[in-house]
């Protein structure tokens, strides 16, 4: 058998094609040259450069499993290993790829006119144009259905009030893909940057994500042509079709995230010499490297598995929400293992470790948290729907 490789201890490449490979190794090499370097800076200063948004797009990974409209037509497999990649960078740099692809852009691609994704998903592609996605609401969170925010019909004329609150790259965007009540259920709108009555305040004090703009949508009586509205999109199943697409890339996501936690805790236990030895010598410190190296490798592998039944159409709603569950939370206890592996240098950004772990606080939360994703399981398990 081919020597047994630390960073990847299963043999999981051997699974992936050629192509598969290349895009993942096109993306490891821009995380590692425009990420890696600056992104504990971004972190500290809580920003992230909305240059990014075209470096990514030339490299094309926004919208990447769509098809025409200038997006590349990849495999759901490569863009999860493109997720993987970027994650194993930052989680808010996976994030602004999730929201401008998966939600934003696979919203108007999904529900849209000819005319709408004529007008945007090209721009959007290349990164030209951002967008985000405003769904949840300061009471209305988990249940998405409890949404207040209102769209009335006016004549020819739609007029939404409303507030959103956490949406992901709200005040950079230059278009906010809307979730709005109506007296026939939930509709999506597409609000222009700079649309009168129409404000994305961004939200301040974070301690997570914070390589990411996270904004409050303010709708003050904005007032919007009957073109606006995503014409397809005619209840919750809109909104929460999309939300399948970014959890999906999350599934790969955790697991990079979880990758490069125990890769600095792998590298850092062989140099760091305590009692005379380097600290990867003592049983317990061995004992955590293996029980991360096992979550790694499951997280992978099962993200990997996901991957092929969405490429073979026959990936399901309550199947991303295991992959959710399950990855995210071993990433997160990836992420605390490593952390006390380093020791006190556990705790800054000269190390990734601990920024991974706080995102990853968010990442559990957002998409789903783990009790919604335990409960659809649920649901799927027994038939009975244990959310209200
Ligand atoms: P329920 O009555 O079950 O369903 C309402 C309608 O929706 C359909 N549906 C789905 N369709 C597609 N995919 C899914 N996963 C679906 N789940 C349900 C359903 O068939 C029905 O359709 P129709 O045509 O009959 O109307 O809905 P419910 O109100 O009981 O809620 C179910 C629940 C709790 C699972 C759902 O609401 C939920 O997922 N809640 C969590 C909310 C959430 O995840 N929010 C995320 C906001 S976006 C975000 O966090 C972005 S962060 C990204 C980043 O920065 O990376
Ligand atoms: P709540 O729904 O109030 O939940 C609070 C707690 O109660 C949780 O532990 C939850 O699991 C639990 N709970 C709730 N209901 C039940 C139940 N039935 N059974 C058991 N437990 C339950 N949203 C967007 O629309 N767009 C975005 O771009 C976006 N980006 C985000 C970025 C960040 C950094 C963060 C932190 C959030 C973002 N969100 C976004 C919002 C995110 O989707 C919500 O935070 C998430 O859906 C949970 O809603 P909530 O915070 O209101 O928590």
């Amino acid at each position: 058998p081919p020597p047994l490789r630390p960073n990847d201890y299963l043999g999981i490449d051997a699974l992936l094609s050629d192509e598969e490979r290349d895009i993942r190794d096109a993306v490891r090499a821009f995380v590692a040259g425009e990420v890696v370097p600056h992104v504990g800076e971004w972190f500290e200063q809580a920003t992230i450069p909305r240059e990014l948004a075209n470096r990514l797009g030339d490299l094309n990974v926004l919208g990447m499993h769509l098809t025409g409209y200038g997006c590349a037509g990849a495999s759901a497999t490569a863009y999860g290993l493109a997720c993987l990649e970027l994650e194993a960078g930052d989680s808010g740099v996976r994030s602004l790829v999730s929201v401008q692809g998966s939600l934003a852009m696979f919203a108007i691609w999904r529900w849209g006119s000819e005319e709408q994704k004529q007008q945007w998903l090209p721009r959007m592609a290349r990164g030209e144009a951002i967008g985000c996605f405003g769904l949840t609401e300061p009471d209305s969170g988990s249940d998405p259905g409890s949404m207040r925010t209102r769209a009335r019909r006016d004549g020819d004329e739609w007029v939404l009030n409303g507030q959103k609150m956490w949406i992901t790259n709200g005040t950079i965007a230059d278009v906010a893909v809307v979730w709005a009540q109506t007296d026939d259920g939930v509709r999506g709108f597409l609000v222009p940057r700079g649309t009168p009555g129409f404000s994305a305040p961004e939200i301040h004090k974070k301690l997570s994500l914070r390589a990411s703009v996270t904004s409050e949508l303010v709708l003050d009586d904005v007032r919007l042509p009957d073109s606006a509205r995503l014409p397809e999109a005619t209840s919750l199943r809109g909104p929460l079709s999309c939300l399948n697409e970014a959890r999906y890339g999350i599934v790969w996501g955790a697991a990079g995230a979880a990758r490069a936690c125990f890769e600095a805790a792998l590298d850092y236990s062989k140099t760091r010499i305590q009692f005379d030895k380097p600290i990867a010598s003592f049983q317990l410190v061995q004992q955590r490297l293996a029980e991360m190296a096992v979550k790694v490798n499951q997280s992978t592998l099962l993200a990997l598995h996901l991957g092929r039944l969405k490429d073979a159409g026959t990936l399901r709603p309550e199947h991303v929400s295991m992959g959710k569950l399950a990855n995210v939370n071993a990433a997160l206890d990836v992420a605390r293992t490593a952390r006390q592996v380093l020791g006190a240098n556990g705790i800054t950004l000269e190390y990734p470790v601990i920024r991974h772990m706080n995102n990853l606080e968010s990442v559990v939360t957002y998409e789903g948290t783990a009790d919604v994703h335990a409960l659809v399981i649920g649901h799927a398990l027994t038939g009975i729907q244990a959310f209200r």
